[in-house]
């Protein structure tokens, strides 16, 4: 029997990408330019499954060049970078990797949240740079409580959840926004994000990227948020209006954020690097040992329970 033959848009980790090699004739997708063109011109027709990831995407363009693309798979739960419209207008599966990674996403979400709170990566800099030593006894700012503080989430889908569950260990008040009340949760319901942002000590965003949430965290959130409050983003950069967070960071009208992602990655403004009253983090949410390992597990199960002729382990 033939291998099914793969288009591979990025690389995964070692020992999924050789799995993939060993069972699978696989291309490797070059970068956007002429070695892709001439990839594309010889192999496209041949490609039966496309494995790419959350951050390299697919798009219609792509998807024109496989004229007998069957199957996709990817690496991350996020689904703004892939055109699944697209694919399902041609009847391609999509794969993608949910509740494997909600743990450390959430868990991440309050390692920024204690970060910027307890300002932990501002006094690693101060004992480092020994200031510690040189200045007087407490005159490191003071911090803010986050046992028993009031958390707002914007989205309260898998990760938001897992994010709320772990503020129950804190004691915190949760209430969410979102488009609309999730069944079967106690937390109280906000539609109005401003209010949302109004009550909240601390403000976490767990909601989808894409055109429909770009840019809900605008300056007018940010202002009713206000000096005393803190932004933590572990979801997508476009969901937040990032020039106006660096405004409000620079003018001390909010407390402070903690961001896991960014509008342009890997680009951050570089605004945000004399900041104290900022934790930057480089889309670190998913990556552990333990989670990547079950991601780039969940992309070879999907595309095995494809070719053996059954429904995708997660179908976007
Ligand atoms: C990964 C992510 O960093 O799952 C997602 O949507 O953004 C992250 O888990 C990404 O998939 C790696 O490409």
């Amino acid at each position: 029997m033939t291998r099914p033959v793969l288009l591979q848009a990025i690389a995964l980790l070692p020992d999924v990408d050789r799995h993939l090699a060993e069972t699978y004739t696989v291309h490797q997708l070059p970068p956007a330019g002429p070695a892709r063109e001439a990839l594309l011109a010889q192999h496209g027709a041949s490609i039966d499954g496309l494995v790419t990831s959350a951050r390299a995407g697919f798009d219609q363009a792509l998807l024109a060049r496989l004229p007998n693309l069957r199957v996709i798979s990817s690496f991350g739960v996020g689904l703004d970078t892939l055109d699944v419209p697209a694919a399902q207008a041609r009847g391609i599966p999509v794969g993608y990797t949910p509740d494997v990674l909600t743990d450390c996403v959430a868990d991440l979400a309050f390692g920024l949240l204690l970060s910027i709170g307890r300002r932990i990566p501002e006094g690693d800099r101060y004992v480092r740079a020994g200031q510690w030593v040189q200045k007087p006894p407490a005159a490191f700012p003071l911090g803010r409580q986050v046992s028993h503080a009031k958390l707002g989430i914007l989205g309260l889908g898998r990760i938001g959840q897992a994010v709320a569950q772990r503020a129950g260990g804190f004691g915190m008040q949760v209430r969410y926004s979102g488009r609309r009340p999730v069944a079967g949760v106690d937390y109280g319901f906000e539609p109005s994000l401003v209010a949302l942002a109004r009550w909240a000590d601390f403000l976490v965003i767990a909601t989808t990227g894409g055109p429909e949430t770009r840019h809900l965290v605008n300056a007018q959130v940010l202002d009713a948020l206000g000096p005393q409050g803190f932004l933590v983003n572990i979801a997508r950069g476009t969901v937040i209006d990032e020039q106006a967070l660096l405004r409000a960071l620079q003018a001390k009208s909010i407390g402070g954020a903690a961001l896991d992602v960014f509008e342009y990655e890997p680009r951050v403004p570089e605004g945000f690097f004399a900041l104290d009253n900022v934790v930057l983090v480089p889309h670190i949410a998913s990556a552990t040992v333990e989670t990547r390992k079950a991601m780039g597990q969940r992309v070879l199960d999907n595309l095995s329970e494809f070719f053996a002729g059954r429904g995708l382990v997660s179908a976007a």
